[in-house]
């Protein structure tokens, strides 16, 4: 045993020695030690086997003078370096215990056999772990020369230790960096491929092969319905062209283990193995020597294995290749599911175009009810037609596609944008289509609401007075007509609550309604032969395009809460006809003003919008009801007190509308007082609505009952 005075390395070349490792690399650093060591040993050959810490892999990279030209990676456990580790002193070996391919790389260095083998732990004084071996060969074998030799090593490294460390991990972390620079490069490309299933795959084998170095690759991906590998395209050297398609049992094979057990196999002889499969080699000559074979997961199932054969240069896999396998197999599962999910929008996509084209046939229009509303020679000229109160659900629904027709014909809407008349024809009988059977929200409702933008811009000949631009009157009288299109008598808050197929296409932005109609009113203006803005150049069509998208959007109730102040502000400012945004406002608080304008009418329409309204929006509490939910008060047919809800509504939202708009044009003025007076007469109900419900009568059928409008309308109207 050494004593503490004795020191057997010579202080100055030990010296010298320390400082030649200035500005070495992690390779040039081992020559330089194991040179050092050689010298002072005697030994034929010293070589350092760094230890990775996490992983407790051994790394060997150089020889004594020689870097290897491949490095050798393999565990620590199950071998005699682990004796070393774990004892922390030296022990002597032989070195046939050594890991096979490092003992034949041995033979060939050291002439003759090795005959004697010292492993010496190395480790910082000040740190636990052990951190690096260095083994010397032929060292003497007497129990005085191995002593001697574990003294000259830890001197050695008493002082150099922190230099070769540094060193190696410098290494390290650059093969590290290199190896995520190539996996990212990987998964940048196998995820431009997503398109293409089949490009894919053979681009992961692709991929594989170059990862791991190795002469084939063997895809298997998991039919989760039979719980078999599946392998359809082949890559490599060799292409087994009899194989169509290979399936594979889950548990059968090296491949079948893989994907039961979710473990990586690394066999190095793969004819010794029992779970190796020769009909394949045998049917097509093909000679496997080395397998490593990976799990592809993703989200913890087992999607795919892959099996890569052959390394190349006569090698097997190591520890290096199975850790380049694992990461890329997270990539490998994240494609594949996102290609396989890819594929899956792409049918569904197809599905849906031929659903669309399907509907778009049924949804076509009658050429001879176009040919009718064409020819049609009736007179139609109501001599009510403009009077503020006149109420446009008193014409029958089959002549209101020739008013409408008209009301594009008499703002000169016709005439001014060179609208095809057939055209016209088809597009309205198609936007009438458009509208569902609900209660309210109807073909009527949207009649109702043209026909008020038609009073307005005629009345108060907003387009000659330069308030709007004729284009910006021809969007305002198509977003009327097509402003509900398709509404399903339910409200934007029952869409997100309910999770409706709308509320998953639109939620996030916002008026879900809103946004569904105006994708109906593009929907028709693309439809052939539908498109009346077709004579409009380019620039005129993208405007008029835009106009009509933000009044269909400002129908949303909350949209004009928003607006509101701003509007205040311009009509007190006084309005600016060459202001943009003032026109906007405008056109915002026309279209509010349209879509409430049931309001400004006699009491006896207030009465009936009410019934159709409540109609639709206890159908809605019904619905909320049996999904559990509690629906607000004005949709619950038990709660609901109707004219409180109306004179509410009536004060907070139509007449500071109709206030604002006679403010801007005083001819309006009747309209504020009609939406006043109907307050008024809502009041009136109220008793009665109270007086009735005592005697058990539901809000519905006091609303519906003849009395309710003898009783309100007996006296005088209120003042
Ligand atoms: N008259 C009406 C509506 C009651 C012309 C709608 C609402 C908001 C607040 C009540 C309330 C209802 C709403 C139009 C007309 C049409 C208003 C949007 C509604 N008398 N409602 N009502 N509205 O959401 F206090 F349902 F489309
Ligand atoms: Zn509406």
């Amino acid at each position: 045993m050494a004593t503490e005075n004795s020191f057997p390395s010579d202080p100055n070349l030990l010296l010298e020695f320390c400082a030649s490792l200035f500005d070495l690399n992690g390779f040039e650093i081992q020559k330089k030690v194991n040179r050092y060591l050689q010298d002072r040993t005697g030994a034929e050959l010293v070589f350092l086997v760094p230890l990775l810490p996490e992983n407790e892999e051994a790394l060997v990279q150089v020889l004594g003078d020689n870097q290897l030209d491949h490095e050798l990676r393999f565990p620590v456990r199950n071998n005699i370096l682990h004796v070393a580790v774990k004892r922390r002193c030296s022990i002597t070996a032989s070195s046939s215990e050594l890991d096979p391919e490092l003992h034949n790389m041995l033979k060939n260095l050291v002439t003759p056999d090795p005959t004697s083998f010292l492993i010496v732990p190395i480790f910082h004084a000040k740190a636990e772990t052990v951190r690096l071996l260095a083994c010397i060969v032929n060292y003497g074998g007497t129990e005085e020369a191995q002593v001697k030799c574990t003294v000259l090593v830890s001197e050695c490294f008493r002082y150099c230790i922190g230099t070769v460390l540094n060193a190696l991990a410098y290494e390290e972390e650059k093969r590290l960096k290199l190896q995520c620079q190539s996996l990212l490069s990987v998964a940048k490309n196998l995820f431009s491929r997503l398109g293409d299933f089949t490009d894919l795959m053979r681009e992961i084998m692709a991929e594989a092969r170059t990862l791991t170095n190795a002469e084939r690759c063997s895809l298997f991906i998991v039919d989760q319905n039979s719980d078999e590998l599946v392998a359809k395209i082949f890559d490599g050297e060799v292409t087994p062209h009899i194989l169509k398609e290979v399936r594979v049992r889950k548990g059968q094979g090296i491949a079948g283990w893989v994907a039961k057990t979710g473990e990586v196999i690394n066999v190095r002889d793969a004819y010794s193995h029992p779970l190796f499969y020769r009909g394949i080699d045998e049917a097509t000559g093909y000679r496997t020597r080395n397998i490593l074979c990976f799990p592809i997961h993703h989200e913890n199932v087992i999607v795919g294995v892959a099996q890569m054969c052959n390394k190349r240069n006569g090698y097997y896999f190591d520890v290096f290749d199975e850790e380049v396998a694992m990461a890329f197999s997270i990539y490998c599962g994240i494609s594949i599911m996102h290609s396989l999910v890819y594929k899956k929008i792409q049918e569904a996509q197809a599905r849906y175009k031929m659903a669309n084209e399907l509907m778009m046939y049924h949804m076509k229009v009658n050429a001879e009810d176009v040919q009718n509303l064409l020819n049609c020679k009736g007179s139609h000229d109501n001599k009510l037609l403009l009077h503020w109160s006149f109420s446009p659900r008193t014409i029958p629904v089959p002549e209101t596609t020739c008013y409408v027709f008209k009301f594009f014909e008499d703002l000169n809407l016709v005439n001014h944008f060179q609208i095809d008349k057939e055209t016209l024809s088809r597009f309205i009988l198609l936007v009438k289509k458009g509208y569902r059977d609900t209660p309210y929200h109807n073909w009527m409702h949207a009649f109702s609401v043209a026909h008020f933008a038609f009073l307005l811009v005629k009345n108060l000949d907003l387009i000659n007075k330069s308030y709007i631009t004729a284009l910006e009157g021809l969007a305002f009288i198509i977003s009327c007509l097509c402003h509900d299109l398709d509404h399903r008598g339910t409200n934007n808050s029952f869409q997100t609550e309910s999770g409706t197929v709308l509320a998953s296409l639109y939620s996030s932005e916002g008026s879900v309604m809103e946004r569904h109609h105006l994708a109906q009113t593009l929907c028709i203006l693309n439809t052939d032969d539908c498109n009346v803005l077709d004579g409009l150049d380019r620039n005129e069509y993208t405007t008029c395009l835009d106009i009509i998208r933000d009044i269909i959007l400002a129908t949303d109730l909350a949209h004009h809460l928003r607006v509101l102040k701003e509007q205040r502000v311009m009509v007190s400012n006084g309005f600016d006809k060459s202001n943009d945004r003032h026109r906007k406002l405008l056109l915002f608080l026309l279209m509010t003003a349209a879509d409430l304008s049931d309001q400004t009418k006699d009491w006896q329409v207030s009465r009936q919008i009410a019934e159709l309204i409540y109609e639709e929006f206890f159908s809605q509490g019904d619905l909320e009801k049996s999904m559990g939910n509690k629906p607000l008060e004005m949709m619950d047919r038990e709660n609901a007190r109707i004219p409180e809800l109306q004179i509410q509504f009536l004060e907070d939202i139509v007449i500071p509308v109709f206030e604002l708009l006679s403010t801007l044009f005083p001819e309006a003025k009747c309209l504020y007082d009609a939406s006043w007076t109907n307050k008024l007469y809502w009041m009136r109900a109220s008793q009665v609505f109270v007086d009735q419900r005592l005697k058990g009568q539901t809000s519905m059928e006091i609303l519906r009952d003849p009395d309710l409008v003898a009783s309100v309308l007996r006296n005088s109207p209120p003042k």
